[in-house]
């Protein structure tokens, strides 16, 4: 059945979140489906500081295997559907995203918080050196070093158990609090719901008077803090339902 579009009109604000399911159709692995990503390496020893600590070479060979893989997709048509919206809305869009592939840049999203960091950009794990995009497929089992102060790199990548970047979270605050006073509409696209503080931020748009979609393939998590879900693909949905 095809979807009716959000009722979007020069009126509304819509806050968009996405997760890895809307990259699986570039050919993204996502983390949790059957293919995911977190098969061959558990969650704590690749994605946290404990196994970065416990194992550098391993979790770096983890994210250079993911930097190899996403430089060969391309965005599809739900990347190219969220970044149409935005040149239509205008400051009155912002999209959230979990996934760190660069996928929505690479699609045209400018107005774009990449809360979980992004692939390919490094840092140094010690000193306040900025952090700097490196596209650099580092070879099994090395792991490089800054050389400014000689310490470990690590990917600009937000582990479990680490703080979201405070100007993330400051963003989407600022935006929701333009949008008060303005129909406000929040979809929620490919995510399982079970990463917070994201999954959650869709009870934060409905506090702030939010209409809530979700787009997935399977049911999620939160399904049921939506209220409209919409079950399918992203690349085929969210054109239809953005209207672009
Ligand atoms: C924090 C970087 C404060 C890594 C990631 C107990 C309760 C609540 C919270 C916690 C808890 N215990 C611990 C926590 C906190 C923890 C957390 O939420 N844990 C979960 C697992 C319970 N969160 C944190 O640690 C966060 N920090 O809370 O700080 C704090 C500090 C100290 C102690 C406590 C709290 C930091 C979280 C960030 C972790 N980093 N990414 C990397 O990417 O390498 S999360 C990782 O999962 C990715 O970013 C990914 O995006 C994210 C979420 O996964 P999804 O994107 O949803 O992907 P998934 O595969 O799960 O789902 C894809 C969906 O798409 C599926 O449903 C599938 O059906 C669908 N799909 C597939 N194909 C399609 C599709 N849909 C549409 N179309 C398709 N074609
Ligand atoms: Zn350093």
């Amino acid at each position: 059945m095809v979807p009716a579009p959000l009722p979007l009109d020069d009126q509304s604000w819509l806050l968009v979140l996405t997760g890895a399911g809307v990259s699986a159709e570039s050919g993204v692995p996502t983390f949790r489906g059957i293919d995911g990503l977190w098969r061959n390496f558990p969650v704590e020893q690749v994605a946290s500081p404990e196994g970065f600590d416990a194992d550098p070479a391993q979790v770096w060979e983890f994210y250079s295997e993911r930097r190899a893989r996403a430089q060969d997709v391309l965005p599809n048509p739900g990347h190219a559907a969220l970044a149409a919206v935005e040149v239509r809305l205008g400051e009155r869009f912002l999209l959230v995203t979990q996934n760190v592939d660069g996928l929505h840049r690479r699609a045209g999203s400018s107005r774009l918080v990449e809360l979980h960091g992004n692939l390919f950009t490094s840092r140094c794990s010690k000193c306040a050196r900025p952090p700097f995009p490196d596209t650099t497929v580092y070879p099994a089992g090395s792991v490089p070093s800054c050389d400014v102060c000689g310490a470990r790199l690590r990917p600009h990548i937000v582990w479990f158990g680490e703080m979201l970047d405070e100007r993330s979270l400051a963003t989407i605050q600022a935006f929701l609090e333009r949008a008060q006073g303005s129909p406000l509409f929040f979809l929620a696209a490919g995510t399982s719901g079970a990463v917070y503080p994201a999954a959650g931020l869709v009870d934060v748009a409905r506090r702030g008077g939010a209409k809530s979609w979700l787009v997935n393939a399977e049911p999620a998590d939160n399904a049921h803090h939506f209220d409209t879900v919409v079950r399918g693909k992203s690349g085929e949905l969210l054109p239809l339902l953005l209207g672009v």
